[in-house]
């Protein structure tokens, strides 16, 4: 089967965050079927196991290493891992995120600070754990996870909009400092999907009826949707595209 060079991750190592489920999981199998070898992230051991065995059973080299984007110690520690063992990680995909849906006038600060240290903290943490990597090999690809809360907002999911805003521009600031060191920090701006964390929306007739009407596509996006514009931002084809925030959203932002 010819394959473009362009979009060919062969001889790549990827490491996609909160890869277990959603959208990680389908990105990073996405990935693998490019070429890259992946390392597979999640909270839970267990769950990084049983993806690193699905994917491997599926004739891909996957790895996997369990840590929470919130617990730095965890991610220096994962970094130096990779470093002893002579893994060189090519591609960041920095897709871990929770949602916790309610008003800011009962929001207590704890939730805030809960959801924007994994949303966003974590994605700065990750990225310049990698990215020390990346300067000195003068190469290397950072894709970060932002929403359409990254440009709109929506009542009570205030910290997730915050953490996706900052996503956008923590992207454009990654390319700001690292370009000039072969660099391409991008994002991708995923809309509604049929995920888990999307599961209370999609169960409610109405909000699956504003969604269905709200986008052009006039349905809800597959997570397997989102694999072009990961392959693509992670591959020599975006080797000159730079703090880019690429919408899969059924056109959901282009209209009113
Ligand atoms: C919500 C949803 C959204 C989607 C996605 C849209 O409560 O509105 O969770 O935030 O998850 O981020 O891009």
């Amino acid at each position: 089967m010819a394959t473009n060079p362009l979009f060919d991750l062969s001889g790549r190592t990827a490491l996609v965050t909160g890869s277990t489920r959603g959208l990680g999981r389908a990105m990073i199998e996405g990935l693998a079927r490019a070429g890259a070898a992946v390392v597979v992230n999640g909270t839970s051991p267990a769950g990084v196991a049983a993806a690193v065995a699905e994917l491997r059973a599926a004739g891909f080299d996957a790895n996997g290493v369990a840590f929470d984007v919130t617990d730095e110690a965890a991610i220096v520690a994962a970094f130096e891992g990779f470093d002893k063992a002579g893994t060189a990680i090519d591609i960041l995909v920095n897709n871990a995120g929770i949602q916790f849906r309610k008003p800011m006038l009962e929001l207590a600060t704890a939730d805030w600070r809960r959801v924007v240290e994994t949303n966003l903290t974590g994605a700065f943490v990750i990225g310049r754990e990698a990215a020390k990597r990346m300067v000195a090999r003068g190469s290397g690809k950072i894709v970060n996870i932002g929403s359409l809360m990254s440009e709109c907002a929506r009542a009570t999911v205030a910290p997730y909009t915050v953490s996706k805003g900052g996503i956008k521009m923590l992207t454009r600031a990654m390319a700001a400092e690292w370009a000039a060191s072969g660099i391409q920090a991008n994002a991708i701006g995923p809309g509604y999907m049929v995920t888990e964390m999307n599961k209370a929306l999609i169960d409610n007739p109405d909000f699956d009826a504003w969604v269905k009407g709200r986008t052009p596509s006039k349905r809800w996006g597959k997570p397997e949707e989102l694999v072009g514009a990961a392959v693509f931002l992670s591959s020599p084809a975006s080797n000159y595209v730079n703090g880019q925030i690429i919408y899969v959203d059924g056109g959901m932002l282009s209209v009113l």
